[in-house]
């Protein structure tokens, strides 16, 4: 055993169990040893740091999220001086960064790495959880933490007869860590979300002939890559902790402050000319949310900004055609997507697009696909076809409370938790960005809720209690939570976002809707009333 696997298992008992190691798992484990001095093990299936990051390696893998808030703040130091070379990092920065955080706290040697949790299950007895690995050790410990990933459980549907096909077929979420060389080879990729779009844009212009395998189109716009900006380095280096609340203090905390204009009440050359401005900007997140208020909410709002983004895709793509096959037909209301140069790759000669859901993909042969009833031949074939986001990776693990409920049939119909953090009836659990967190960026709020429950731990802690939740309150919580996402497009809109793009998932709000700001206010209120809503028993 090598010390970055970490400790022998079977039979530890440990004050708190971690299981993930991306961004959240990596701060809880900080924060339950360094500022609650706890004896603290973190669990991760791959062979090291990063969570998504350490999966998605696939070509053109990068934040669509700037880098400036993209990144820990509790670290002052490395806040301040790392240097993000690009406006959105790399993967690869992206992995080094989460690296170094890691190597200086000293964090991989309470990781054990390449183990997979299975079971959980809440021991009334002892008051702790027993853990199963995936080669049969069991853990005991007082907390658990899950920080398993929004984004982490992957999604690859399989066509019929696979085992047939010679070539090789690749995941996007699951990339191999030598990198296939795919220079000349004939490629195909199902699926055109974030993953695709960044997967297409850089092969493009590297492979022999690119096949894009698109169910639904969508709305892309420029993402604007670039140097990391100065002034933006100048800002978070006068007063990194201001910057930082000033970004939480937002409502996505993208690094932006969302507009409350609404897309109506300006004339239709202002209009113009805000979206031509966040045009030649970049950023998805910043086109949708930026621009105008109710893009995501008011059909006739959301209306004026795809005539925007359907005239410049028409202008960019040359045959009608393929420019009519790449127009979406409904609202711009999924998970927004900003790549440079996307709509322009379908002008290259060496670019197929396909519309699967017209000639749906029947199934392998040994050359290729059949697609709408022909052959298409294929040397490698890419799955960007996504993720069972949010809930994913916890009904994975076979997670038992008090009396033995089973957490699969808690959220059968949909997930209830209280904050997004804790599970009424699962004492001592926390998890890190779980459903029902607000619908933001990730690293900064991460760092917040984590914040939040080591206080509540702490708190804990000193009272020698168990912490649970009260069904009441975590009722009110989903409640305000199902209410938020069905005022707005996103709910009659499939995607991730509500489930819609796994068969058979329960089709449901899955975030709060409020803002992070808002979500502040309300989860301070309630630590501040005694943490009302949980119990500390
Ligand atoms: O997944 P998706 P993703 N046959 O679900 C298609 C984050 N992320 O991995 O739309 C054919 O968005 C599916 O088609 P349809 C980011 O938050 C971030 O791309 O269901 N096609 C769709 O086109 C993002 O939103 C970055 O009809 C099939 C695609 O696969 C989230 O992860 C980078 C199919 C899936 O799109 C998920 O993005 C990458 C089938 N059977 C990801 N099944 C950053 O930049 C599915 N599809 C930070």
């Amino acid at each position: 055993m090598t010390e970055a696997q970490g400790k022998r298992l079977d039979g530890i008992d440990l004050d708190v169990a971690i299981i993930g190691v991306g961004v959240g798992g990596l701060y809880a484990l900080y924060c339950m040893r360094e500022k609650l001095g706890l004896n603290v093990q973190a669990f991760d299936m791959a062979s090291g740091v990063g969570g998504t990051w350490f999966w998605n390696r696939y070509p053109g893998c990068r934040v669509d999220t700037e880098s400036t808030v993209y990144t820990y703040s509790f670290d002052l130091d490395m806040f301040q001086n790392w240097k993000w070379s690009e406006r959105y990092a790399r993967q690869s920065e992206v992995l080094d960064y989460m690296n170094a955080v890691a190597d200086k706290h000293d964090l991989k040697r309470s990781i054990n790495f390449n183990t997979r949790i299975d079971r959980a299950q809440w021991d009334d007895a002892t008051e702790r959880w027993v853990l199963a690995t995936g080669t049969g050790e069991t853990v005991r410990a007082r907390y658990l933490i899950e920080a398993v990933g929004l984004l982490s459980s992957s999604y690859a549907p399989t066509f019929p007869d696979q085992d047939k096909f010679k070539g090789q077929v690749l995941v996007a979420s699951k990339w191999p860590e030598t990198n296939p060389d795919l220079s000349g080879k004939r490629v195909a990729v199902i699926g055109t979300g974030s993953t695709g779009i960044q997967i297409i844009t850089e092969l493009a212009s590297k492979v022999g002939h690119l096949h894009v395998m698109q169910r639904t189109p969508q709305w892309v716009v420029p993402l604007g890559i670039g140097p990391f900006p100065q002034e933006a380095r100048d800002r978070i280096n006068l007063n990194p902790i201001a910057f930082r609340d000033w970004a939480l203090n937002t409502g996505t905390v993208f690094g932006f402050v969302e507009s409350t204009i609404s897309a109506l009440a300006v004339p239709a050359k202002e209009r113009q000319e805000r979206y031509e401005k966040a045009w030649q900007k970049g950023n998805g997140f910043s086109f949708m949310l930026e621009t105008f208020a109710d893009i995501t909410v008011s059909p006739e709002a959301n209306k004026t900004a795809t005539d925007f983004i359907k005239a410049k895709l028409e202008a960019a793509v040359k045959d009608p055609k393929v420019a009519a096959m790449l127009t979406p037909t409904d609202y711009y209301a999924r998970r927004p997507l900003a790549a440079d140069g996307y709509y322009e790759v379908y002008n290259r000669p060496n670019v197929t697009l396909h519309d699967v859901k017209a000639n749906p993909i029947e199934r392998y042969t040994e050359r290729g696909l059949i697609v709408g009833g022909e052959e298409v031949e294929l040397d490698v074939i890419i799955m960007a076809t996504g993720f069972d986001a949010v809930t994913g990776n916890y009904l994975k693990i076979d997670t038992i409370g008090k009396d033995g409920a089973n957490l699969r049939d808690i959220w059968a119909s949909g997930p209830r938790t209280f904050g997004g953090m804790t599970i009424a009836g699962f004492p001592n659990f926390f998890m890190v960005f779980g459903p029902f967190s607000p619908f933001t960026s990730q690293p900064l709020v991460h760092e917040w809720q984590v914040n939040y429950f080591t206080d509540l731990i702490e708190a804990a802690e000193k009272t020698n209690g168990i912490v649970d939740t009260e069904v009441t309150a975590q009722d009110q919580w989903v409640q305000i939570c199902q209410d938020g996402l069905a005022g707005t497009l996103f709910q009659v809109t499939d995607s991730w976002i509500n489930g819609a793009n796994i068969p058979g998932k329960p089709r449901t709000s899955m975030w709060y809707m409020g803002g992070m700001a808002n979500y502040m206010v309300e989860m301070n209120a309630i630590r501040d009333n005694n943490y009302r809503g949980f119990t500390v028993g």
